[in-house]
Parts: structure tokens; sequence; C-alpha cells
């Protein structure tokens, strides 16, 4: 083998091995307190067992080298009992206590004057801000925005089956049960976009059950917060006023709200703000009107068992005017 295919090999795997660990949705990549905990976790339980299996692997090895005649050691009871017994005992109930000791630690951020509600739907995610008094200020989909060193408490419950929410460099996973809500603490220490994954196998398009979380800092916050309360905005072209006057004389409206139009509906995500959102489809395409379009024309082919109809009907100028007046809802 040349010298440059050994290094190209090496390079190769060194990329398989060590690829995994950052980015924007690893566990080994922590952008906040509580992923920091199950990092720091992972790693000593890996370098204990790691010691371990080194340890049992010398002794094997010392073991079966002896000369026949002379064997490295007789069974005797008290390596029966100390190795087998003793040293486990002691081990794994000091590694318990020292987990449940960091783990209990809570983020020591102060806390959002809000809450966020998200609902597991087959296949994607509800979500809707609730302000300090609970009630809901608005709805969006598959994105969370949250203030970079604030922490706020995600209220998780399922409108279907049992799902599971789960940003690794954010926090552990936790399960979205029927007729329950689970309070998960979320808090970011660095600016920037993490993404999530449904972690519970939920039928269909499990696979497709992505979401957003992006922590930003507190001026861009607070603007998104004040765009996101804001109904649709008129329409400032000819076309994406046709696009408007489409969604709402079609079956759209059936599902989807708008808020400022009359489309109310609450089967799927609410699209008030969706050209503002970085994906569609939960995480599926990032959003700009030729996603926009596609989807439209045959979402079940971009995310199958999709609970969207397909819109054949619509194509030329009218599929653009409707994916341009989405794609200006910012
Ligand atoms: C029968 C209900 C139904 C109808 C009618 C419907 N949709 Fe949907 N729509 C959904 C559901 C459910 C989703 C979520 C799909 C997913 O991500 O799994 C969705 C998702 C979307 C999304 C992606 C939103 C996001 O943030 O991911 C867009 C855009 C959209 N629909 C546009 C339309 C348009 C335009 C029409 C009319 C031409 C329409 N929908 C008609 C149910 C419907
Ligand atoms: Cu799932």
């Amino acid at each position: 083998m040349s010298p440059r295919i050994c290094t190209r090999c090496a390079k190769a795997a060194l990329v398989a091995l060590v690829g995994g660990c950052s980015g924007p949705q690893s566990a080994l990549d922590p952008g906040g307190a509580a992923a920091e905990q199950i990092a720091t976790l992972g790693w000593t339980m890996f370098a204990v067992a790691t010691a371990i299996l080194v340890a049992v692997l010398a002794l094997a090895a010392h073991a079966a080298l002896a000369p026949a005649d002379r064997p490295a050691w007789a069974l005797r009871e008290g390596w029966v009992l100390g190795a087998g017994l003793a040293f486990p005992i002691v081990l794994l109930s000091a590694l318990l206590v020292w987990s449940l000791s960091i783990t209990g630690q809570g983020a020591d951020a102060p806390p959002a004057p809000f809450r966020i509600q998200v609902v597991g739907e087959r296949w994607w995610w509800r979500v809707t801000y609730l302000g300090p008094d609970g009630r809901p200020l608005f709805s969006t989909a598959n994105e969370l925005r949250l203030p970079v060193g604030r922490s706020v408490d995600v209220e998780l419950t399922t409108a279907d089956v049992i799902h599971s929410f789960w940003v690794p460099g954010l926090a552990g996973k936790l399960d979205m049960l029927p007729g329950r809500v689970n309070t998960l603490s979320l808090a970011a220490g660095r600016a920037g976009t993490y993404r999530g994954q449904c972690a519970e196998y939920c039928g269909g398009a499990h696979a497709l059950m992505a979401f957003m979380v992006v922590a930003e800092t507190d001026d861009s916050f607070d603007r998104w917060m004040a765009a996101q309360a804001a109904p649709v905005a008129e329409p400032t072209s000819d076309e994406t006023r046709r696009g408007r006057d489409l969604f709402l004389a079609s079956g759209c409206p059936a599902c989807h709200a708008a808020r400022g139009t009359p489309a109310v509906g609450a089967i799927g995500p609410d699209l008030t703000h969706v050209g503002g959102r970085l994906t569609i489809g939960a995480g599926l395409l990032p959003t700009h009107r030729g996603t926009l379009a596609a989807w439209i024309v045959d979402p079940g082919h971009l995310k199958p068992e999709v609970r969207m109809p397909a819109f054949p009907i619509y194509r030329g100028e009218d599929l653009r005017a409707l994916a341009a007046w989405l794609e200006s809802l910012e």
C-alpha cells in the first residue's frame, strides 16, 4: 500500500471514528448544563468500563501465557469473592451514588418569563408559547427558540401515541405520554441551532419527525417573539395576493390556521409564520418556495404516510403564487 493511500485510510478511519462527536445533534457536543452532566456521566462510565476491560484482558493474557506446569493462579476463593463479588458491588454502588448526585443538580440559569408547550403529533411537533398566566401567546411548529442563558420549562404531551422529545445537545430525552404532561427544563449555554428528533417509535414517518431548537441572544429572541405574536402580513405583490386568495379558497383552511385571515384550521401546523421557520415537514426540507411548492403538490412523496393530502390541482402560476405567499410569511 502506498503511503498516500495509507494516509487516506487513516483519515477515513478518523472521520468514521469522530464524525459523530460534534454537530447539531450530538450528546457529545453539549450546549447546556444538563447536556454537560450527561456527557460527563457518559465519559466517566466509558473510562471506568475501559479500565476494567483492560484489566480483565491483562489477567486473561497473564493466565493464558503462564507455563502449563506452573499455572498463574490457582482458582482461590479470595479471587472469586474479591474480584467477582466485592469489587463490582463497591464500584457499581459508588458509580450509582455519584451519578444520582450529578444528574440531580438543576440548571442554575434564571428562568424565562414564559413556558413552551410541545404536543407530539403524528409526525410533527405542535409548539405553543404560554405567557406567565398560562395563556397561549402564539402557536408554531417544529421549531423552538430560546434566549441563551435562560432556562425554559417545556411541557411535553401528545395528541395521539407515545413520542419522545430529545435534543441531545441540550438535554436528556423525555417521553410524551397520552393524558400526562412531563416537564423538561431546557437551557442553552451558547447560541446555536440544535437538532432534535423523536426518540420513541411512533409509526410511519417516525424517522422523519425532527425539530430545531434555536438559542439566540436576547435582542434577536425578543424580535422573534414580537414577530410571532403578529398576524400574517398583508401581501405586498400581485403574486402573493393571488397566493393568499388561493390558500383561502382551497381546502387548506380546513387544517391550517393563518392568524389574521379566516383560516383557523387546527389539524396541521399553524402557518402564520411558516416562511420564517428553518424547515418544513418537521426538519425534512429547508423552507423556501421550491420546497413549499413540492410539498403542496405531493407531501406524501416527500414524507410517506404524512397526514396532509396531495394537491396536484395546483400547477404553474397558481402553485408558484401559493408557494410565494407562504414563503413571504416570516
Ligand atoms: C387534511 C388536513 C390538511 C389539509 C387539507 C392541508 N394540510 Fe398542510 N399539513 C397538514 C399536516 C397534518 C401537516 C404536518 C405534516 C408533517 O409534517 O408531518 C401539514 C403541513 C403543511 C406544511 C408544512 C408546515 C411546517 O411548518 O412544517 C405546509 C406549508 C402546508 N401543510 C401547506 C398546506 C397548504 C398550502 C394546503 C392547501 C393547499 C394544505 N396544507 C392543506 C394537514 C393538512
Ligand atoms: Cu416518533
